[in-house]
């Protein structure tokens, strides 16, 4: 068992770090760190992060093109966005206009109530 511990306990440190590259190897178009925590101007729209290439290139009225307020909309979501990522704003305080972005809510599942069971009859 603590051999197993020991394990998961390495498995879970190397995620971390892989995540921590991830997010450090994506920069702003000014080549600054594409962190909200120390970069204002930080985009989920910028190369590396997760709405990167897709902010200028998503027609989201479907109708053939991709029009300017596309792009600004998907560019100011892509703002409040990594700042969600980053547990800046909550759910509740997120942009509305831009709600439709986030992934659905966790559901919660209620706990499975014990109900008396008969033994089964045995001829
Ligand atoms: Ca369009």
């Amino acid at each position: 068992m603590k051999r197993f511990t020991i394990i998961l306990a390495m498995f879970v440190m190397l995620l971390f770090a892989f995540s921590l590259t991830l997010a450090q190897d994506s920069v702003d178009d000014e080549g600054n760190l594409n962190n909200p925590r120390t970069n204002p101007r930080a985009n989920a729209c910028y190369d590396g992060a997760e709405l990167g290439g897709k902010c200028d290139t998503s027609d989201l009225d479907e109708d053939g093109t991709v029009e300017a307020w596309e792009k600004d909309l998907m560019w100011d979501c892509g703002w409040h966005y990594i700042r969600w990522q980053y547990g800046l704003v909550s759910r509740e305080d997120f942009a509305p206009q831009c709600v439709w972005l986030l992934p659905p809510p966790p559901v919660e599942i209620p706990a499975p109530t014990q109900t008396p069971t008969q033994a089964p009859i045995l001829d």
